[in-house]
């Protein structure tokens, strides 16, 4: 019976050695297993004579009833403590203060986009949208740029795959061609058609990249078309969009002669500023001139009897020079830090 103590303490230490299931379920299968201690003294009662067999029977299986008390103690203990961990792992404080929910804000580019709209609407212009993924028709063609016009090449447009005349807008003149042939036929009944004024806000796609140059860049067009459309309202109206724009009537403008093919005659707006720290500077803002008359042809409106102006700026531009910011590429890396300090 000594034995069967050893047996029963040699368990209880090797069960309590166990520091996790498996090494615990191994321990069991050298006491309780097929061919455990115990399980080897059992089948040894058959050597024995009834007498000894029972009384050694009872001894061996209150043995085997403590070796299987002990077993399940540790594991309802390894049980425990695995609970324990997992409970502090996964602990919540729920004292901790919340995340926080940072106030969302537009992005300059946008707030410039919003200005635009705004100062142009209050003098009767519509804010006109189309397609970002253009025909080459509507992006070309329409705007009198021929067929080997540098514009077309490949390292200028992202041309889509498989399909020859589909591509990523270069600029929004297509919403243009596109307002003038709604336009046109929406009033075609009428002895005089109602005048057309519009901008075209939106994104453009360009094969260039740098600190002044994105792939994707922001663009505003107008144009104004009516019986009486000349250079002088041109001058007119984008003098004193910059004046409100930059909210300052400190600023010299430029008409300096250029060329465009959907514009004739076609000239480049430069502006300085006449105080501040880029005072007598000269910056080129955009382009401009009176719809070339084969452009409104293609709009479906008569060149000899309505004219059109139109012009066109960089809505990236306008607002580096309206915050003072000199690389682009910092409006299109979405830095909080960066993008944050434009909010009221
Ligand atoms: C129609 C007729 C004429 C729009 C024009 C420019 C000159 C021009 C650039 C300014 C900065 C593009 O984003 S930019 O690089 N634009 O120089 N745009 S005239 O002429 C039009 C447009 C549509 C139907």
């Amino acid at each position: 019976m000594e034995h069967l103590d050893q047996l029963l303490k040699d368990a209880a230490a090797a069960f309590a050695a166990a520091a996790d299931m498996n090494a615990l379920e191994q321990a069991k299968a050298i006491y309780l297993g097929k061919s455990g201690s115990l399980t080897e003294l059992l089948k040894g009662l058959g050597k024995l004579d009834p007498e000894a067999r029972k009384s050694a029977g009872a001894e061996i299986n209150r043995c085997k009833s403590a070796i299987e008390q002990a077993l399940e103690a540790r594991r309802e203990a390894l049980r425990m403590a695995q609970l324990e961990t997992q409970l502090a792992a996964e602990a919540l404080d729920v004292t901790l203060p919340g995340r926080g929910m940072g106030r969302g804000g537009l992005h300059p580019v946008v707030r410039t986009q919003e200005r635009f709209e705004t100062l142009f609407r209050s003098i009767g212009f519509e804010v006109a949208d189309g397609p970002e993924i253009e025909e080459d028709w509507f992006n070309f063609t329409a705007l009198n740029t021929p067929d080997n016009h540098p514009a077309r090449s490949m390292h200028d447009t992202f041309y889509i795959d498989g399909a020859k005349d589909v591509l990523l807008r270069t600029h929004t003149s297509p919403v243009q061609i596109r307002a003038m042939q709604a336009h046109a036929a929406k009033f075609k009944d009428l002895d005089v058609m109602p005048e057309l004024r519009i901008i075209a806000p939106g994104r453009v796609y360009r094969v260039d990249s740098d600190a002044t140059h994105s792939p994707m860049f922001h663009q505003v067009e107008g144009l104004w078309v009516g019986e009486d459309v000349s250079f002088a309202g041109l001058k007119g109206v984008i003098v004193d969009f910059l004046q409100r724009f930059f909210e300052t009537d400190d600023l010299q403008i430029r008409f300096r002669p250029s060329f465009f093919p959907f514009t004739e005659p076609s000239a480049e707006i430069d502006f300085a500023f006449m105080s501040g720290p880029n005072k007598g500077c000269w910056l080129e803002i955009g382009g401009c001139g009176m719809s070339h008359p084969e452009v409104l042809k293609h709009g479906g409106i008569d060149p000899s009897r309505y004219t059109a102006f139109a012009f066109g700026m960089g809505l990236d531009r306008l607002t580096m020079l309206r915050y003072g910011v000199n690389d682009l590429r910092l409006f299109f890396e979405n830095d909080l830090r960066f993008l944050s300090q434009f909010q009221d």
